[in-house]
C-alpha cells in the first residue's frame, strides 16, 4: 500500500549529508510519495526562498499531519528536525529515527530515548543497511 512519507534532514543545521538524504529519499519513493523531497536537494534554500519562515513552518506542519510515516536522519543535529520529530511523536505518527555512529557524533538522548517499541523506531546504521531498515519500517 502506498504511504505518504515525510522525510526530515538538516538544512540550517548543516548540509554535509545532503547527498545521503537524496539517496534515502530515492529509496523511500518506492513506498509512496515523499512530501519533503526538497530536503535532499542541494538548492533547497534557492527553491524555497519565495516562502517566508511562517509559510514553510505552516506548510510543513500540514504535511506532517497529512503523512502516514516520518523518516528522520538525525546524525547532523538540527533544530528543525528535532522540532518535526517532537511534533510527529505528539501526533502519534509512525517515526523512524536514523543515526550513523560512524559519523563520530553523539546522538541526542531525546532521539534515542524516544524509541517506544510501537510508534517510534530508532536505528543506528551504515548506509548499505538502509533497504532492510526501510522494509522493516514501511514494508
Ligand atoms: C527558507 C526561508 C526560511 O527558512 C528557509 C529554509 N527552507 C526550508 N524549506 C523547507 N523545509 C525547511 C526549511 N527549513 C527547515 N525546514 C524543515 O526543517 C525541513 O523539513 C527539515 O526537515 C528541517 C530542517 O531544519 P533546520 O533547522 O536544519 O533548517
Amino acid at each position: 500500500m502506498s504511504k505518504k512519507i515525510y522525510f526530515c534532514g538538516s538544512i540550517s543545521g548543516g548540509r554535509q549529508d545532503v547527498d545521503l538524504y537524496a539517496r534515502i529519499i530515492s529509496q523511500l519513493k518506492a513506498y509512496g510519495p515523499v512530501l519533503t523531497e526538497h530536503v535532499g536537494n542541494k538548492d533547497v534554500l534557492t527553491l524555497e526562498k519565495s516562502h517566508s519562515e511562517k509559510e514553510i513552518h505552516d506548510r510543513d506542519i500540514a504535511w506532517l499531519e497529512e503523512c502516514d510515516a516520518v523518516v528522520a536522519e538525525v546524525t547532523q543535529p538540527s533544530h528543525g528536525v528535532g522540532y518535526e520529530v517532537g511534533r510527529a511523536v505528539a501526533m502519534k505518527k509512525p517515526v523512524l529515527l536514523l543515526f550513523r555512529p560512524d559519523s563520530g557524533k553523539r546522538v541526542s538522548g531525546m532521539m534515542k530515548g524516544a524509541e517506544d517499541g510501537s510508534n517510534v523506531m530508532y536505528k543506528e546504521y551504515v548506509e548499505p543497511q538502509i533497504p532492510e531498515i526501510l522494509k522493516e519500517f514501511l514494508g
